[in-house]
């Protein structure tokens, strides 16, 4: 299982055996991992190197520690592909997840300058402002802050942003959309997102801004949203 012999690291060897057993289901979300010490017993390799590979799978998101508890195995992230322009409700659909959402506010407010701007609305001019935490599974996954004109999208409700907010523009009001530009950004997570989110204050989190557009090129939304790292990846295909 480990092979002393080989040019590969020890370390890397352990870290690549417990992925494995990972992804064969050996050990499951919030198994607990043997320690240190068994490991190192089992596999006659210093406790250095055992620390050396947990630690490697902490950083990349398949253990967790839990202080004076020990370590476990994370939940798998939800692997989300950059291609084509989808709702939350769509994305978890298709994973075969019951995707949900927790409406913390819905206003009209009076637009503030840089959503104007981006919305090629005029400065002051009525815009939805929603801020829903979206869960799948009943999982808290992202916080979600919304801005669209009010003179643009008509009738939304507290209602409306329950469901998804795509199927009301597209289905409804047959309003066709175009494309957006995302931007995505690392952070860590503020009172207000550990709260919402169900995680600790300075866990990391990704940061997106999706700026839509409708197929006529009208900017429909503005929306900045902080996604749990530990429970989500974004993944791109490079063509040449
Ligand atoms: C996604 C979009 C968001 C859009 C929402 C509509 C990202 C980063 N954001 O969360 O821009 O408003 O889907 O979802 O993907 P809904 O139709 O389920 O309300």
């Amino acid at each position: 299982m480990i092979d002393k012999t080989s040019p590969l690291p020890i370390y890397y060897q352990l870290v690549e055996l417990i992925k494995g057993m990972i992804e064969k289901g050996e050990l499951k979300a919030g198994d607990s991992l043997p320690s240190e010490r068994e490991y190192a017993e089992r596999f006659k390799i210093s406790r250095m190197t055992v620390r050396q590979a947990i630690t490697e799978l902490v950083n990349s998101g398949y253990l967790f520690r839990q202080k004076g508890v020990g370590t476990f195995v994370a939940e798998k992230k939800i692997e989300q592909q950059l291609l084509g322009l989808t709702s939350f409700t769509e994305d978890m659909q298709s994973r075969g997840m019951v995707p949900s959402s927790k409406l913390i506010s819905f206003e009209i407010v009076s637009s503030p300058a840089s959503i104007s701007e981006q919305l090629n609305i005029q400065e002051h001019a009525p815009v939805y402002e929603i801020k829903r935490v979206r869960l799948a599974d009943g999982i808290p996954m992202a916080l979600e802050t919304t801005f669209i004109s009010a003179n643009l999208v008509k009738g939304i409700t507290e209602d409306t942003v329950s469901q998804s907010l795509y199927d009301y523009i597209e289905k409804q009001l047959s309003i066709k959309i175009g494309e957006a530009t995302q931007v995505l950004e690392s952070s860590v997570a503020t009172q207000q997102e550990s709260q919402f989110l169900k995680i600790k204050k300075g866990s990391p989190i990704l940061l997106i801004q999706r700026n839509t557009k409708l197929a006529d090129e009208t900017p429909l939304e503005v929306v900045k949203s902080s996604y749990r790292a530990d429970r989500y990846k974004f993944m791109i295909t490079l063509k040449r």
